[in-house]
């Protein structure tokens, strides 16, 4: 909060902790103090602490200041740079798409296919001054380091980063792993996200942005406190005893509550998963941060490349059953906007939050399941992750 706050000051020079130094200047007095008196005393107070400062900084980031004085004597604030993981498709693209359209933000196209996501960027009219693709696979947590590594060198700062991709296989008889061995539902959306989620937050808590964001996609499925959440089989995850033992489905099972295989089930569970992770960083991280915490339910996206491994029927039936049966659709572009906002709207900086979206298509604070905001639950799953991605 501090940072932020320090961050949004309109006259002042600001100085962040780590001692980069934000110029937003004004033509206008603090006080009764003018302007330049001001700056020369804050220049001068400050310019010891910032060699402090700089001197203990390990990484040091080429990112220009938060606010830059334009020529005309204009504010603008510096283009944000946002992670999305997945954004080769459906919901990761569009709001790519709809943050690339503002001019305001520069997209990081965290996705595992290089080719793909440079053909969907092209596709949506993506320029190449936008948008910037790196590898991750987060099937692999070889590759969820590699790609942390790969943009720390970029000397980019993180301002927002959003855990979009999954991975959803309810046809699947028998599980299939991950790099590590972990059941790929779970290792995919929740394990190697809560990886990449993790290694990343220092580098955001160094980020000048004013408003700093971690977004992990949840979904209505997740949670059993809806009609959508009943449709079986529903996400459970028991007393996580397959999660402990590593999901690996050799001498443990492959799914989190220690039961048989189930694809649907896998998915549901690692959503619940990624909708308690949001919740604990936000317990954990957000007083001392300001980073703002947030996931969301975008609305049922039944055209989405998620459904790929469904059979033709559903996929077939699923669109025309969401828009005139439940009334839940939405359309890739209208759920890109949603996690858009998400990011960047100045009134969802609230933490902590799934947002939702009503009927009118406005924003609201949802209820998460019983179990989806279970705390204790929470504090494990955090617990056990840290151990299965080798971070305790
Ligand atoms: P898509 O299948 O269109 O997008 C998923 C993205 O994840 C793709 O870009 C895919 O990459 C990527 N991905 C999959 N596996 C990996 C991996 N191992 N490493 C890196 N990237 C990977 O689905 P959606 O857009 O629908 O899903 C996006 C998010 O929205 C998910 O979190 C989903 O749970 C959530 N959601 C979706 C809803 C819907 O109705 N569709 C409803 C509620 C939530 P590639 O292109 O290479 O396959
Ligand atoms: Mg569901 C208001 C009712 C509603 C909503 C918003 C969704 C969203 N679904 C609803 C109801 C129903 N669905 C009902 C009544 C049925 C029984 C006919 C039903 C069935 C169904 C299936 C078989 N629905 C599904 C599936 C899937 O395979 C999808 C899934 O669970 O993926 C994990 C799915 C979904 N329904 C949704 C949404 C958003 C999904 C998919 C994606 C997700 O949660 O990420």
């Amino acid at each position: 909060m501090a940072l932020q706050a320090a961050a949004l000051l309109p006259s002042t020079f600001s100085f962040s902790k780590e001692g980069k130094v934000g110029a937003s200047l004004k033509d206008s007095s603090l006080f009764g103090k003018s302007l330049s008196d001001q700056i020369k005393s804050d220049i001068s107070s400050s310019s010891l602490k910032i060699k402090r400062a700089v001197r203990a900084e390990a990484v040091i980031t080429a990112t220009p200041a938060v606010n830059r004085a334009t020529a005309e004597g204009k504010k603008t604030l510096r283009k944000g740079t946002v992670v999305i993981t997945g954004a080769s498709s459906g919901l990761g693209l569009a709001t790519a798409k709809a943050l690339a359209e503002t001019g305001k933000w520069h997209i990081i196209m965290a996705c595992r296919d290089f080719l793909k996501a440079e053909r969907a960027a092209k596709s949506v009219g993506m320029t190449k001054e936008n948008y910037t693709i790196m590898h991750l696979d987060l099937g692999s947590l070889d590759s969820v380091r590699q790609f942390v590594d790969t943009f720390r060198r970029s000397g980019r700062s993180l301002d927002v980063l959003v855990c979009n991709a999954a991975v959803y296989l309810p046809t699947a008889k028998e599980p299939t792993f991950t790099a590590e061995g972990f059941e790929l539902s779970v290792g995919v959306n929740h394990l190697g996200h809560f990886l990449l989620a993790r290694s990343l937050l220092d580098d955001m808590n160094q980020s000048d942005y004013p408003s700093k964001r971690l977004i992990i996609v949840g979904s209505i499925t997740g949670n059993t406190n809806t009609l959508a959440g009943n449709v079986p089989p529903k996400a459970s995850l028991g007393d996580l005893r397959g999660l402990a033992g590593g999901l690996n489905g050799l001498n443990t099972a492959s799914m989190i509550d220690g039961g048989d295989f189930d694809g649907a089930k896998a998915y549901k569970d690692s959503k619940v998963c990624n909708m308690l992770t949001m919740q604990e960083f936000h317990r954990r991280y957000h007083e001392d941060t300001g980073i703002t915490f947030a996931s969301l339910y975008p609305g049922c996206i039944a055209t989405t490349g998620l459904f790929r491994e469904h059979i033709p029927l559903f996929r077939f039936l699923f669109p025309p059953f969401q828009k005139y049966v439940t009334k839940g659709f939405v359309s890739e572009e209208e759920a890109g906007k949603r996690l858009a906002q998400v990011v960047s709207d100045p009134s969802l900086t609230k933490s902590g939050v799934y947002w939702s979206w009503n009927k009118d298509s406005a924003s609201f604070e949802n209820q998460l399941s019983q179990e989806a905001s279970d705390v204790e639950k929470a504090r494990k799953v955090w617990e056990i992750s840290e151990k299965l991605v080798g971070l305790a």
